[in-house]
């Protein structure tokens, strides 16, 4: 294949969105920790618009509390309304800037790493960026804020709303509910067909960094291989200088220089290349090198590896790779969305005890330090958007479909280096079967492809074969289904037979290779019964047997893969259906291992042993 060519075609979007690293030209300042922090509880949720908050400090509106970031603001105080809010909350922090960040020659940024799910940014009280989107990042120049006011003060405002639409991403509905004799007065509910909490509020790391005045704005690299011959095509943008000198090296783990080049865009061959490999597929899986760029020094850790999709198989640097590993959530107690670095590596810890190679970022996409993990640990990634729950016929509309199509342009210049990725996923279980969606989603795949024609696309499907109006243009089928729980629940003898028919009619119609990207059941953990009964540590393991013997069956012909659902029980909204969350976790959400999880464990390092390249020592007992 010819990256170069390919690379041509990847440009994506005006500007790039380069991960923050510090270097001999660039300085990072965290603004992690305590921020002060009001929800707007106003009927129209619009006074801090109307009172104008984020001209003074936030204290001085009104009283503030102390918010921790990065974290949802739902869960941390006992405030059931706070918890259950809709609408705007206000953050606040200010921090002192070095002098010489203000000075000639230096840019300034300000970065958001996710903020749920709309946000406006003020800075000193002037207003330097809004966003849409609650799962990727977005930043600023504002130097030219901070040099109005000496003294290096900064007072960054962020006005928060969580408020979904059918137009938003995930959709949602607010139903107002005007009936004083069963509801009290301007009763307002946040409706949504996915099956997580709407946690909100600063998800991720804040920000500020600088660069010099021409700095490399976005990297974009392409990897293949030839015999022992790596091939890294690089394209770099420099802004801020009309003739920037561009010198790339690529450097191995060790940190010894293997390839140069100068110049925007060029090749870089490496000799006795080392591949990067999927956890339990090679012995040194996750080999990553580092590209930098010089005079602005960006280091940029790379991966050198293919991706092939066959009617039967899915090749990564030309082996089956067959998927064996779980669909996750960013959530865990108290900071619900928010990144945590210990719960980070526990969750790495965990998948690596479980034999696990991959997994899903159902539903939105991940934080950038849990994709770094990813590449570094070697777990391949199927990185999906967050479009779950389009369910209704208006969010296939042209406003619906034109945010789609930006948020995959944000997605994929964020993640387009990661060598990880191996897979877009640009949707969760939509109508697919709606008259529009055939449209919708053909131009969706299409519009990701255009940005990135190294990596297969795909979306993940619970409608029927025959009438599903996307899968024509998927890549890989991707099925999820929950056979003997939301079908014939309490049956497990139907599973042999219903996922049997399941498999062999997508592969009939289709002829190409499918994923079970869900399946499971809902555990409470330490409940017991034998027989086997819903809801028990027993009917879980029975659940996932059922559907192993016929994956065992089936990968040898044209299945490729096996995600659980899920790794972690996980908060949901309140429903009948949910016991305080979600339930299907092999894991509790405090990572307690409930007795599917031995069973996976058993099984994935059976999986990988028979189809990795472990050596003995790596092998399970
Ligand atoms: C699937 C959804 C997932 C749910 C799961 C379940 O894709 O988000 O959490 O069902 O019901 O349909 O547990």
């Amino acid at each position: 294949r010819d990256v170069s060519s390919a690379l041509l075609l990847a440009n994506v979007g005006d500007s790039g969105m380069l991960f923050p690293r510090e270097s001999s030209s660039r300085e990072i300042k965290e603004l992690n920790g305590l921020w002060n922090f009001r929800a707007d509880h106003s009927l129209n949720r619009n006074l801090g618009f109307e009172q104008a908050w984020y001209k003074s400090r936030l204290a001085e509106s009104g009283p503030v509390i102390d918010m921790p970031v990065p974290a949802s603001y739902n869960d941390i105080t006992q405030d059931p309304r706070l918890r259950d809010f809709i609408g705007w909350v206000w953050y606040e922090r200010e921090v002192l800037v070095p002098s010489g960040w203000v000075s000639e020659g230096t840019r300034v940024v300000l970065r958001v790493g996710s903020a749920h799910y709309y946000s406006v940014v003020w800075v000193n009280g002037i207003k330097v960026m809004e966003h849409e989107g609650g799962h990727l990042p977005f930043e600023a120049e504002i130097v030219e804020v901070l040099r109005n006011n000496p003294g290096g003060a900064c007072r960054i405002t962020i006005a928060v709303n969580n408020t979904l639409t059918l137009q938003t991403l995930p959709p949602g509905t607010i139903q107002h509910i005007d009936d004083p004799t069963r509801y009290p007065a301007d009763y307002v509910v946040q409706n949504t067909n996915f099956d997580f909490f709407n946690y909100a509020g600063l998800h991720r790391p804040v920000m500020l960094y600088t660069t010099p005045k021409a700095y490399v704005d976005d990297i974009t690299v392409l990897t293949t291989f030839a015999d022992n011959i790596g091939l890294l095509s690089y394209q770099v943008s420099v802004l801020g200088s009309p003739n920037p000198t561009v010198t790339v090296t690529l450097s191995d783990k060790g940190g010894r220089c293997v390839a140069s080049s100068t110049g925007p865009s060029g090749v870089l061959k490496v000799t006795d290349a080392n591949l990067w490999w999927p956890y339990l597929m090679h012995e040194n899986p996750g080999y990553l090198g580092e590209g930098s760029v010089y005079e602005d020094v960006y280091a940029l850790p790379v991966g050198i590896r293919t991706v092939q999709v066959t009617n039967t198989q899915f090749l990564l640097n030309n082996k089956p790779f067959y998927f064996h590993g779980v669909n996750k959530h960013e959530d865990a107690d108290i900071r619900g969305k928010g990144l945590d670095w210990p719960l980070m590596v526990k969750d790495f810890n965990l998948l690596k005890w479980l034999g696990a190679n991959s997994f899903r970022t159902s539903h939105y996409p991940y934080a950038e330090e849990i994709m770094q993990m990813a590449d570094r640990h070697g777990i391949v990634v199927i990185d999906e958007c967050p479009g779950v729950g389009i369910k209704d016929i208006r969010s296939f509309g042209n406003a619906s479909l034109s945010h789609h199509l930006a948020v995959m342009d944000e997605l994929v210049r964020r993640d387009k280096n990661h060598a990880s990725v191996v897979m877009w996923s640009v949707a969760n279980e939509p109508a697919a079967e709606m008259p529009p969606a055939g449209f919708y989603f053909k131009t969706l795949m299409a519009h990701t492809k255009s940005l990135d024609p190294t990596r297969p696309v795909t979306f993940i499907t619970d409608s029927n074969f025959a009438r599903d109006k996307g899968a024509p243009y998927v890549d890989v089928i991707c099925v999820n289904s929950y056979f003997s729980w939301y079908h014939d629940p309490g049956h497990l003898e139907v599973i042999p037979f219903q996922l049997n028919t399941q498999f062999e009619n997508w592969y009939g119609k289709y002829q190409k290779p499918i994923i079970q990207s869900e399946y499971g059941a809902d555990v409470v953990p330490g409940l017991h019964t034998d027989p086997p009964m819903m809801f028990t540590e027993e009917y879980q393991k029975m659940v996932l047997q059922n559907y192993h013997d016929v994956f065992d069956r089936k990968r040898k012909e044209y299945v490729i893969g096996e995600l659980i659902w899920n790794f972690a029980d996980f908060m949901t909204a309140q429903t009948v259906t949910r016991v305080v969350g979600n339930k299907k976790g092999i894991f509790s959400r405090q990572r307690h291992p409930k007795a599917g999880a031995f069973l996976l464990r058993e099984r994935y390092w059976r999986l990988a042993n028979e189809t990795g390249l472990l050596p003995v020592g790596a092998k399970y007992p």
